[in-house]
């Protein structure tokens, strides 16, 4: 062997920092293409990320031999989101080689900083949903559980968000448009998915009455995988996201005709159907390019598993035994007419024992109660696109209900809610009841929420199906949302308690103790201060606007959505500026409001109030009445790099959904971690948090999910009574409504009044407002007492252990998948 290869093979696995530079300085070269003095930030990030994916390859192998060596029972992981983020610095740090490489791009006289920010954010998701995929793919890894990612890899990510004259704009997200040094494509991986066609009826070879789906189209979907680096780098798993290809005899027929350029029109069409992600977040669109990416990715996905299981066995008897499969939402849910399909036309199976076979294999979990977010597919467009599946729902649904029948005792309101198909209106298959009917678990994801479930979106199919839902609260990956996210937190936790927190959170109970510490409150002040310049330096740079280190951060960051009411903050930004204008001589604690979040583009509302926000901002931050005691700033194009500065930097955190419909959260976990203090309202995981941070440790406001859904049945909530006796709630709504902030255009924010007012003000946000000021005041009163709020936050991050993912993730294993650890045998060094 050429004695290039030999050492390229050594410094591929070494660790040191002379190894690492080496090796970067050959990556550049030979993979990169480039010289040390040509080469940009970019190339070195690709070179980085290179030298760092080749450290994980023989692992990586190791791992999925062992799996298979094992026989091991996998679960899979359907999500039509990953939002990953960026990479190189979290695989770093779970291998832990952050400071060699830091030391070995100083010596080549880089900035480790300027490498990370040349990569690009992998944004293949809208917002908590798909966060939540990712944080469960860490902690699946970081626990050697045999966990397999599987989603679409979209071109193009979530749009990028800029503001134009204060309006969001949408940009492409060309996330792999200079490569993605972490995948590796896999041209063989190939499965054939097909859409349209007609369902053909035969005789099988015993004369039974069987299907075929022909005349069809058909699409490839090629994999392409991407290590799971998992902390300590023992466990690597994959991520496999499919990409459309068309198929390779497409185009033979117009060749002969000279047609060449209809039959290219014709793979680019096929290809589109894994170029864009839908970028609308707990709202359904309906389309049918939509449907046809959930059941692409949930077809090929399956044909995938079933290959893996087939490796071992011959029957499909043991399936259950060893492939779970978890429906992130209802986005995968086809997936069980799927297996039904699979097993019954292409396997031959018995109806029977194939629907056994799918019942204990799929598990379903829910993450959203609001109605305009449940999946319901027109019968007319699912019979268009996937004709052997409708029937194959028909099937299922028919002898559902025949079993149900002699039980509903002529109930049919009961029957036909029970039903797979909505009739009422144009037909359509509801989702939801599909992967509920078809899965063995159904979970929520926070304590209320799977109580909500049971209450309503799922009462009746809990009556008939007790001991299927349960709760899964969910969870975050301690990696990315401190380690990473907050290095001068998190050192200063591990001087005091060690580093087992990291894998452990329940350990980070032991700072408990210490928030009595006066000399460890003053630590912890120092590096939240030091979080804040950093947020402070990043919103100079993105918007321009200089805000003090020592005011409240008070963030809200989050999609913008009118149940997350973002407008009750901008009632009560309003409201503050007006004191502070009316009270010049009071000594105001200074306040930053920090909002960023992007809008579905759809969303008229969203992107008004997206506008209000800028345009309160313009008035607020130019006033010299308030002596910069009051500052508004909506960062652009929120993602999760943007997440990993603003959140710890956070002192108080806005949790203010209307109750009952957030269905967890995630973000209000991530910041009560940071040490921010949470105001909010007894919604989602919320409800959680205070149980554990303590009801002292957090400000609670506004009505509970009783009250509101009171209320509302009611009917006898009028908004224009609130307003007209809450006079600062009045004079905020006055000015929006008067064009104090669009003098430009006094009538722009007319829908948004008009929707607190005579719209009846759905989302309850003048009915929250005086309860949600007095919350505000009193974190403005704590704030003035530095020992009392750092206590405080102390006692948050010191009590949020219970959150990690890594706890949910295991209460998935041992309650819903049945999958257990499994731990790799590597020869060779090993990583710390
Ligand atoms: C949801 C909900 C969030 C939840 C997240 C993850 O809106 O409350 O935390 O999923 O379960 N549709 C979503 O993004």
């Amino acid at each position: 062997m050429d004695a290039r290869f030999k050492s390229r093979d050594i410094e591929r696995r070494s660790l040191d920092v002379d190894g690492l530079k080496r090796s970067f300085l050959e990556w550049l070269v030979y993979s990169v293409g480039k010289d040390a003095r040509a080469a940009t930030r970019r190339d070195w990030f690709h070179t980085v990320a290179l030298a760092v994916r080749d450290r994980v390859v023989d692992r990586w192998m190791d791992t999925t031999r062992s799996y298979y060596q094992e026989d091991a029972k996998r679960v899979y992981y359907l999500s039509l989101e990953f939002l990953i983020g960026r990479l190189l610095t979290n695989s770093l740090s779970n291998l832990g080689i952050m400071d060699e490489c830091r030391q070995a791009l100083d010596r080549l006289g880089l900035s480790m900083d300027d490498v990370v920010d040349a990569e690009p954010d992998a944004a293949l998701g809208n917002g908590g949903l798909g966060r939540l995929a990712a944080c469960f793919l860490d902690s699946m890894a970081s626990q050697g559980l045999p966990g397999y990612g599987y989603g679409i890899r979209y071109e193009f990510g979530l749009f990028e968000q800029r503001f134009e004259n204060g309006w969001q704009v949408e940009y492409p997200e060309q996330w792999l448009q200079f490569g993605n040094p972490w995948e590796f494509a896999r041209p063989e991986v190939l499965y054939p998915v097909q859409f349209y066609g007609r369902v053909e009826e035969f005789r099988d070879s015993v004369g039974e009455r069987a299907y075929r789906w022909v005349d069809a189209d058909r699409v490839l979907a090629m994999a392409y995988d991407t290590p799971v680096v998992g902390f300590g780098g023992e466990t690597i798993n994959t991520l496999r996201l499919w990409s459309a290809r068309a198929t390779r005899d497409f185009n033979f027929g117009h060749f002969n005709d000279g047609a060449y350029m209809k039959a290219v029109e014709q793979k680019i069409l096929s290809e589109n159907l894994s170029r864009v992600l839908y970028p609308n977040d707990a709202t359904e669109t309906g389309k049918e390019l939509r449907l046809k990416q959930e059941y692409f990715f949930t077809s090929a996905s399956l044909q995938d598993i079933l290959r893996r299981y087939l490796q071992h066995h011959s029957t499909f008897d043991n399936l259950p035994n060893k492939a779970a499969i978890q429906l992130n939402d209802t986005h995968p849910a086809i997936g069980i007419a799927e297996l039904m399909r699979l097993l019954v036309d292409q396997h031959a199976l018995r109806w029977d024992d194939a629907w056994e076979i799918t019942r204990a294999t799929f598990a379903y979990t829910n993450h959203t109660l609001l109605p305009e977010a449940l999946e319901a597919w027109p019968v007319r467009m699912i019979e268009r696109v996937l004709p052997r599946h409708m029937q194959i729902i028909y099937e299922i649904n028919a002898k559902f209900l025949n079993r149900t029948k002699a039980k509903a005792e002529g109930d049919n309101a009961r029957l036909s809610r029970l039903s797979l198909i909505d009739e009422r209106g144009e037909r359509r298959v509801r989702m939801g009841n599909l992967a509920f009917l078809g899965s063995h678990r159904v979970n929520g994801v926070s304590a209320l929420h799977t109580e909500l479930m049971k209450q309503t979106v799922f009462a009746d199919f809990h009556q008939e199906f007790p001991d299927r839902i349960n709760n899964k609260t969910n969870g975050i990956t301690p990696r990315r949302w401190l380690k990473q996210a907050n290095p001068a937190l998190s050192e200063l936790i591990t001087t005091r308690i060690g580093e087992g927190w990291i894998s452990d959170l329940s350990q980070i109970a032991a700072l408990r103790e210490k928030a009595d510490d006066v000399v460890f409150r003053e630590e912890f002040r120092r590096a939240k201060r030091k979080n804040k310049k950093r947020l402070a330096a990043y919103i100079a740079r993105q918007t321009g606007e200089e805000v003090l280190v020592d005011s409240i951060f008070d963030v809200q960051v989050k999609r913008m959505h009118e149940y997350k009411r973002q407008l009750l903050n901008v009632l009560h930004t309003i409201a503050l500026y007006n004191e502070m204008r009316d009270n010049p001589t009071v000594s105001w604690v200074p306040v930053t409001k920090v909002f960023a979040g992007k809008a579905a583009p759809s969303y008229h509302m969203a992107k008004l109030i997206i506008k209000l926000i800028n345009d309160v901002a313009k008035v607020v931050n130019h006033d010299p009445s308030v002596h910069d005691n009051l500052k508004v700033v909506l960062l652009p194009n929120y993602n999760v790099t943007a997440a990993e500065i603003i959140i710890p930097a956070a002192d108080l955190s806005e949790q203010i959904s209307t109750a009952g419909m957030e269905a967890s959260g995630t973000g209000n976990m991530k910041l009560a971690l940071n040490g921010a203090l949470t105001i909010g309202t007894l919604d989602g995981a919320n409800v959680e948090i205070r149980e554990h941070v303590g009801p002292d440790n957090i400000f609670i406001f506004g009505m509970t999910a009783e009250e509101v859904n009171d209320l509302r049945a009611s009917g006898g909530f009028n908004p224009r009574d609130v307003i007209a006796s809450n006079p600062s709630l009045k004079r905020a709504l006055d000015m929006i409504s008067t064009g104090a902030f669009s003098p430009d255009d006094r009538n722009r924010y007319h829908p948004i009044v008009q929707a607190l007012t005579d719209g009846g003000d759905h989302f309850l946000v003048t009915a929250d407002f005086a309860d949600y000021c007095r919350a505000q005041d009193a974190a403005m009163q704590l704030y003035r007492d530095p020992e009392e709020w750092t206590r405080k936050a102390i006692l948050n991050t010191a009590n949020m252990g219970w959150f990690s993912s890594d706890r949910t993730v295991n209460e998935y294993a041992q309650e819903i998948w049945d999958v257990h650890p499994v731990h790799p045998s590597h020869d060779g060094e090993g990583f710390r």
